[in-house]
C-alpha cells in the first residue's frame, strides 16, 4: 500500500477551506493509502503565538481530525514535536537546500514583498522543516491544497538531489491537488483565498462557528449583479466559489447544479448551500464534543506518535549513516 502524508499548521481555528481542501481528503484516502495525517505545531511558532491560545488551537485540531472522521485504527495520527528526528533531519534538509530556493517561495516572497520586517529564520526555513516531514515517513503521496505545491516540490528537488549525491536513500513524494475546493475562497473578498490569518471575519467559516452563524456568512457572501447561477471564475468569483462549495460537500458536480438552477436567483441557491454547511457543521461539532467529553485525544496522539517514531528513526539512522556524521 502506497504512502501518503499530510499535515495542518493550527495557528489559528481550522475553517472551511481548510476541510474541503486538505482534511476531507485525508479521511477518503485513510481507506486508499496507509495514511500518515499529523497536526504541523512546529511550523506554528514561526510566527509568534500566545501559548494558551495555541494550545487551544493544537487540541482542537486535533480533536476536529477525529470529529471529521479521521479513524486511529487506519491512519497515524500524531503531533510534529513528539517525532524528534524531524526536526534533525529537518537540519540536514537545510543543509541540502540552497538560499536561492528557499528566497523563491512565495510564502517567504510575498511577506519581503509587502515589506514586513521580523521574519524569523524560522519562518525562512520552513520550506526544509517541511521536506522533513515528508521525507523522513518516505510519503508516496502528500495532498495539499494549491498554495502548498511548491513546498511539496521542494521537497522533491532535496529528495533527488540528496539521491543523486549519497545514493537511493528517500522516496520522491508527489503532491495530489483536489480537483474541487482545492482553493475555497473568502466569501466576502472571493479574490482571495477563505483564510484564518488575515481576512475578516464574516469571509470565513469556521469549523466550530455557530451553525446558525455559519448560515448567515453564507447567505451574506458577496455575489455580483449577473444574476445567473454559472461557473465563471473570472467574472463572477463570489458564485463559482459558493458552488465549489456546494459540490465538495454534497458530491453533486458543478454542471449539475449550475443545470438545476437554470433560471433561478442568487436566493435560492444561497440557501442550499447555507443548507448544506449547516448540515456539516452541525455534524462535526456533535462529534467533536463527543470525542472531548470521552477524552481519547491523547492517547489517540501517543500511539500515532509511537508509530510515527518507528518510521522516522529508521529514516534518520540511515541518513545519518549515508552522510557520515555517524562513527559506528
Ligand atoms: P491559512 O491561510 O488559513 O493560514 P494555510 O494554507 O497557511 O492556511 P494550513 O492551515 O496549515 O495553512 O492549511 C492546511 C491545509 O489546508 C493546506 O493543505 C492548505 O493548502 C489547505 N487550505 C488552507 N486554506 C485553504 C483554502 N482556502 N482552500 C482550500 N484549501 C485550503
Ligand atoms: N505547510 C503546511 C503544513 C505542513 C505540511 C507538512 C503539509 C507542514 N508539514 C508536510 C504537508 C506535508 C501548511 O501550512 N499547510
Amino acid at each position: 500500500m502506497k504512502r501518503m502524508l499530510s499535515g495542518i499548521k493550527p495557528t489559528g481555528q481550522l475553517h472551511l477551506g481548510n476541510y474541503i481542501g486538505a482534511l476531507r481528503n485525508f479521511v477518503k484516502y485513510q481507506d486508499e493509502y496507509e495514511m500518515y495525517a499529523f497536526i504541523a505545531n512546529l511550523h506554528c511558532i514561526t510566527i509568534y503565538q500566545d501559548p494558551q491560545t495555541l494550545k487551544k488551537n493544537l487540541r482542537d485540531c486535533a480533536a476536529l481530525y477525529l470529529a471529521c472522521g479521521l479513524d486511529p485504527n487506519k491512519a497515524v495520527i500524531f503531533q510534529q514535536s513528539d517525532v524528534r528526528a524531524v526536526s534533525q533531519l529537518g537540519w540536514i534538509m537545510a543543509c541540502n537546500s540552497y538560499q536561492g530556493e528557499l528566497n523563491r517561495q512565495t510564502q517567504y516572497k510575498d511577506k519581503i514583498a509587502k515589506g514586513e520586517t521580523g521574519i524569523t529564520v524560522g519562518l525562512y526555513a520552513y520550506p526544509t522543516l517541511m521536506a522533513s516531514d515528508i521525507l523522513i515517513y518516505n510519503s508516496d503521496y502528500v495532498p495539499v491544497g494549491e498554495d502548498q505545491k511548491q513546498h511539496v516540490e521542494l521537497a522533491r528537488d532535496i529528495a533527488v538531489r540528496f539521491n543523486n549525491r549519497y545514493g537511493e536513500t528517500f522516496v520522491v513524494p508527489e503532491p495530489v491537488i483536489a480537483q474541487v475546493g482545492a482553493r475555497i475562497m473568502d466569501l466576502q473578498d472571493p479574490t482571495r483565498k477563505m483564510s484564518k490569518s488575515d481576512n475578516s471575519d464574516k469571509g470565513c467559516i469556521y469549523l466550530l462557528d455557530d451553525p446558525k452563524r455559519a448560515r448567515k456568512k453564507i447567505m451574506s457572501a458577496v455575489t455580483d449583479s449577473v444574476g445567473i447561477v454559472q461557473f465563471d471564475k473570472e467574472n463572477q468569483p463570489g458564485v463559482a466559489n459558493l458552488l465549489q462549495i456546494l459540490s465538495s460537500l454534497t458530491q453533486e458536480p458543478i454542471d449539475s447544479i449550475v443545470k438545476r438552477f437554470e433560471g433561478k436567483g442568487y436566493g435560492d441557491f444561497k440557501k442550499e448551500v447555507a443548507d448544506a454547511v449547516e448540515a456539516e457543521l452541525i455534524k462535526i461539532q456533535t462529534e467533536y464534543n463527543r470525542i472531548l467529553s470521552e477524552g481519547i485525544l491523547e492517547s489517540v496522539l501517543k500511539e500515532g506518535a509511537e508509530k510515527a517514531n518507528r518510521t522516522a528513526e529508521k529514516t534518520l539512522r540511515k541518513v545519518q549513516k549515508k552522510i557520515g556524521v555517524e562513527i559506528f
